[in-house]
């Protein structure tokens, strides 16, 4: 959620240039990256966010660079466990609007725990989950969202690990929004901004094409290496059937338990088709697994559920325990209930 000017002098209207830093950018050119970076600017600035009032948290990695080009406050802080400095930061002052920018290293490796359990509270916070599907800034070791079989330097007879789906960890780990872009797509904006509005966790995956490491993992989402990105990729809308392509000739129907591609022809039609409902978790779940090239794959919001946030929760109770005791020293508090003395 984006907080309210509550000031009473008129304040200037912010650009998206004016959330840029001055510090010289350096992730290698033609990294996705830059593009998530832009739009993320240009996102606050629609939104009429303040400075002073936002906060990027990002743990290590090329991704996690992102709070030192951000002309807000920021803290680039350690492997994996920027979910507890966020969470900290939120808890502490709740009127600031406080993003987590991670990578699929950051956020499933390391800090795949601190990732479940930063979601699971529902703090009002946006993670935005950078996948190159590689560890970039350590020049190129699989990742857990890498594919079975990549060959890398730390796999160079090919991976044998079965490849993570973010988005269905953050429903498994009951995110409250959750949804999906791509670096360069024309909806990163659109979901950036729901993310930002929703009040709660909003956890968004980015396809992120890491040209070095990883060049064209995204290719079927970005329309490179001669394909159709539209062929490949379903744009969810709310309470709008699933039809997706070029010439928006096909979509996603029920087939018993499971979900099916159908073309539109021989009287098949788009009411034959699912309709996208965000508040269904189980619709999420299966739309979240369906993958290239057997599937499009899902991009706009996936799920998105009302629910108190941890830092409401946390000052109801702090009111609470207060009123009990309103002039209670932290004397007292740590002397109250069961003690015992160590004899020496
Ligand atoms: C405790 C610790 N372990 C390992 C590392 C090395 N390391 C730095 S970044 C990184 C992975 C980054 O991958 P990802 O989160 O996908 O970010 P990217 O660089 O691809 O954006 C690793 C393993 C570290 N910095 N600290
Ligand atoms: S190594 Fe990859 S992810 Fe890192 S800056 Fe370079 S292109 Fe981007």
């Amino acid at each position: 959620m984006i907080s309210p000017n509550t000031k009473d002098t008129p304040l200037a209207v912010l650009k998206a240039k004016d959330f840029a830093s001055d510090q010289d950018v350096r992730w290698c050119p033609g990294c996705g990256d830059y593009a998530i970076l832009k739009q993320t600017q240009k996102v606050l600035a629609d939104l009429a966010a303040r400075r002073e009032n936002t906060v990027f948290v990002a743990g290590i990695g090329c991704s996690s660079r992102f709070p030192y080009y951000m002309s807000t406050y920021g803290f680039h802080t350690i492997h994996g466990r920027g979910p507890a400095i966020a969470s900290g930061v939120k808890i502490a002052n709740p009127e600031l609007d406080v993003w987590l920018v991670t990578g699929d290293g950051d956020g499933l490796s390391i800090g795949g725990n601190h990732l479940m359990h930063v979601l699971r509270r529902n703090l009002d916070l946006n993670i935005m989950l950078f996948n190159n599907r590689i560890y970039g800034l350590t020049k190129g070791q699989y990742s857990p969202t890498s594919e079975t079989g990549k060959k890398t330097p730390s796999t160079p007879l090919g991976s044998l690990d079965r490849p993570l789906a973010p988005l269905s960890i953050a429903l498994a780990a009951e995110a409250t929004f959750v949804a999906r872009s791509v670096d360069i797509d024309k909806n990163l904006t659109d979901v950036l901004t729901a993310a930002a509005k929703h009040h709660g966790t909003s956890f968004v995956e980015i396809y992120q094409d890491c040209n070095v490491f990883n060049h064209e993992a995204f290719a079927h989402a970005t329309g490179r290496k001669g394909l159709e990105k539209e062929e490949n990729l379903l744009r969810l809308e709310a309470g709008k059937p699933m039809v997706f392509g070029k010439n928006r000739d096909r979509g996603i129907r029920m087939s018993g338990t499971k979900l099916e591609v159908v073309e539109l022809v021989d009287g098949v039609t788009e009411d034959d088709l699912l309709v996208h409902d965000p508040t269904d978790r189980n619709l999420a779940f299966m739309l979240a697994r369906m993958s290239y090239p057997e599937f499009p794959e899902a991009v706009g919001v996936l799920f998105e559920s009302e629910c108190a946030t941890y830092e409401d929760l946390v000052t109801q109770q702090v009111e609470m325990a207060k009123a009990k005791r309103p002039n209670a020293t932290l004397r007292d508090l740590l002397h109250a209930g069961e003690t015992f003395t160590v004899e020496p």
